[in-house]
């Protein structure tokens, strides 16, 4: 069933499976008694997608993003109470991580090769994986204060946060924790999540709204917008928070170039990824389907075209949903986005 395991598996590369060479040797020789080969004493390539324990990418653990020293920062939040529709966005964190292992390194620091632009990306750069945020089953106030702690530890030590969801509703809480004023927040996202929503309400119909009340928050573009989910409610209010809407139609019609264009530069940039700003063919594992979506290609170039604005100061990727999504592409997709970005940002 899933090809993206067979085929790394059967790459030819010297070396890369000690542990066959191991079994072999033990097949032959073991019988007779003899010690283990020293091929047994070689360190483990860690190319293994389906061994060890999952972080991102294979990056160190480092719980509570305690003593960092890392220039990345990964920090899960597997939260769904806020979601209206279909739960089991908590667990998406573990399923990104999962869809990562397919771009492990030998050794981090290495970068990751990229066969599109003939480099390596992210070369050189110190990860960690602080794990996830501590959750508070049913009391998700206390879980969202969590979320802005585990994001003001990372930017302390001076590392650079992505946070991956958990739903939508979680975009606010990070916010709070990033204190640099004149922040643009640019937003990819099906929908406008500017509804009004009850008083004291933190779903994931509304974090737009709520940021945008945020005194650092300057300016909100949000791009990908479509469908019939959407309603005057909703887009009424981003008009009066005067949020500026790129829709898919718009993008489609107008072209990337075009789109790219519409983003002001800013001296801060935060950036809020919703997976459903993709067509469901891409990313079938989320909440909310909306035909019409982005392909991959074209949500990787502006993604990646951001840097050139301004300063991106975090970034989060949310409604990941691996329960309407067996195959795991959702996961994977949202990972190679994450390494894509960082890699742009890193440049
Ligand atoms: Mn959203």
């Amino acid at each position: 069933m899933d090809i993206r395991r067979g085929r790394r598996d059967n790459v030819p590369a010297g070396g890369r499976f000690p542990t066959l060479g191991f079994a072999i040797l033990l097949a032959a020789g073991g019988i007779a008694g003899n010690p283990p080969s020293a091929l047994a004493q070689e360190p483990d390539s860690g190319l293994t997608t389906f061994a060890g324990v999952r972080t991102f990418v294979a990056a160190p653990y480092v719980p509570r993003c305690e003593n960092l020293q890392a220039d990345i920062a990964i920090l899960g939040v597997p939260f769904d109470e806020g979601t209206w529709g279909w739960p089991g966005e908590r667990y998406g964190p573990r399923d990104i991580r999962e869809g990562s292992q397919d771009y492990k390194q030998h050794d981090l620091k290495d970068g990751f090769y990229s066969l599109d632009r003939d480099l390596y990306i992210l070369k050189g750069k110190r990860w960690a994986d602080c794990g996830d945020v501590e959750i508070s089953p049913t009391v998700p106030l206390a879980t969202n204060d969590r979320v802005t702690e585990g994001v003001r530890r990372i930017l302390a030590q001076h590392a650079f946060p992505v946070v991956i969801g958990g739903d939508h509703s979680i975009t606010f809480p990070i916010l709070r924790a990033i204190d640099t004023p004149g922040l643009m927040l640019i937003h990819f996202d099906a929908h406008l999540d500017t509804w009004t929503s009850a008083p004291g309400n933190i779903d994931h119909s509304s974090p737009i709204r709520r940021a945008a009340a945020l005194p650092n928050v300057k300016k909100i573009v949000q791009i990908g917008m479509r469908g019939l989910a959407n309603d005057m409610e909703a887009t009424q209010n981003a008009r009066s928070l005067g949020t500026r809407i790129i829709t898919a139609e718009a993008i489609r019609r107008k072209g990337l170039e075009w789109t790219i264009a519409q983003i002001p530069k800013s001296d801060a940039i935060y950036v809020t990824l919703d997976v459903d700003v993709m067509d469901p063919s891409v990313t079938p594992g989320t909440g909310t389907y909306e035909p019409g979506g982005l392909r991959f290609e074209e949500l990787d170039e502006l993604l990646t075209s951001i840097p050139s604005k301004g300063r991106i100061v975090g970034f989060d990727v949310v409604e990941v949903n691996p329960l309407r999504d067996p195959s795991g592409r959702t996961g994977q997709t949202a990972a190679r986005l994450i390494l894509d970005l960082l890699g742009a940002i890193f440049h």
